[in-house]
């Protein structure tokens, strides 16, 4: 395959073998966890999906090449970095164009996943229609990203300071198929329960990777959200967290935050708030989307054959 990227070895190696491979974002790295356990998680999670049979490729754009697959030394410099941008559909080309440095959201994981012909992807929440969103419009792009390109995004839900009810609604709009595991309600990122019914329920890979492959069968664009619930061990109950969002959404009014910068502000704001364990339960749940993503690459190969 050759385009406007550059593949390490160890993906083009398995890309040209039909081996299972799962995309990572490097969006979770620069903006969503503080150095150095952004750096140890991204190795984790690598290695997770190694142990589950897979191939890892975690993207980024370094100085204009779009990277399907980040050495250890450009994973380094990407979690220490600082200002990295933060890239998504709109910005993609242009950081690329001028030769810049940035990292992928779920929107631009996703995009350059399908560019390499990678078909599953893991992360930890995808972004989606913010609190307050009537008076801001602030909807990630990830959401139209997921009604466009053909990559299933295994996620816990998204991110819980979010308005999950217009979220899930405008998923719904879009006609992502959203799909739940194990569980009859959606997960909440670090909760593993809701109130939101889950539209759909999957619990096996195989039956995730049938519908995949059936609905690029059919011509369907766009992807499926799988909403995998953190492990009970892990979770930090919805009641805990409440206020402390509460908090940290207020602060952000305050100090003027917008646009791209919201998420990484509250993520940051609720680590302080619960002295680290919202970080601890994120570095679960990617580890937790990392297998499962693993294991449904592996059912579309067996599928493919
Ligand atoms: N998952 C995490 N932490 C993160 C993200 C996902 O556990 O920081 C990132 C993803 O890159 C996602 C982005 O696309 O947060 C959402 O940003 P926004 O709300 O600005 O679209």
């Amino acid at each position: 395959m050759t385009g406007p990227f550059e593949q390490t070895e160890e993906v083009r190696a398995a890309l040209d073998a039909g081996a299972p491979v799962v995309a990572l974002e490097s969006t979770i790295i620069t903006h969503g966890m503080p150095w150095p356990r952004n750096f140890e998680t991204a190795r984790q999670v690598e290695d997770e999906i190694r142990a589950h049979g897979g191939t890892p490729a975690t993207m980024a754009v370094i100085k204009g090449v779009l990277h399907i697959g980040l050495t250890e030394g450009q994973m380094t410099d990407l979690a220490k970095a600082r200002d990295v941008a933060k890239l998504s559909r709109a910005d993609l080309p242009v950081a690329m164009a001028t030769r810049t440095t940035g990292a992928t959201t779920v929107a631009a994981t996703m995009i350059a996943a399908r560019l390499a012909g990678i078909e599953v992807f893991a992360t930890g929440g995808i972004g989606g229609v913010h609190r307050g969103a009537e008076r801001s419009f602030d909807v990630s792009a990830d959401l139209r990203e997921l009604s466009e390109t053909p990559v299933t995004v295994v996620a816990a839900g998204a991110k819980a300071i979010l308005d999950l009810p217009k979220t899930w609604e405008m998923l719904e709009t879009l006609g992502v198929p959203v799909i739940a595991v194990g569980q009859d309600v959606l997960p909440a990122f670090w909760s593993r329960g809701s109130e939101h019914p889950a539209p759909l329920r999957l619990d096996r890979p195989a039956d995730i990777a049938a519908a995949h492959v059936m609905r690029g069968a059919m011509g369907l664009p766009g992807g499926q959200l799988v909403a995998n619930p953190i492990p009970e061990a892990d979770e930090i109950p919805a009641e805990t967290l409440a206020p402390i969002i509460e908090q940290a959404l207020s602060e952000a009014i305050r100090d003027g935050v917008s646009a791209k910068a919201v998420t990484p502000y509250l993520l940051s704001r609720i680590f302080e708030l619960t002295e680290g364990r919202s970080l601890e339960a994120n570095i679960a749940l990617v580890l937790n989307n990392a297998r499962l993503a693993a294991g449904i690459a592996r059912e579309i190969g067996i599928l493919r054959k």
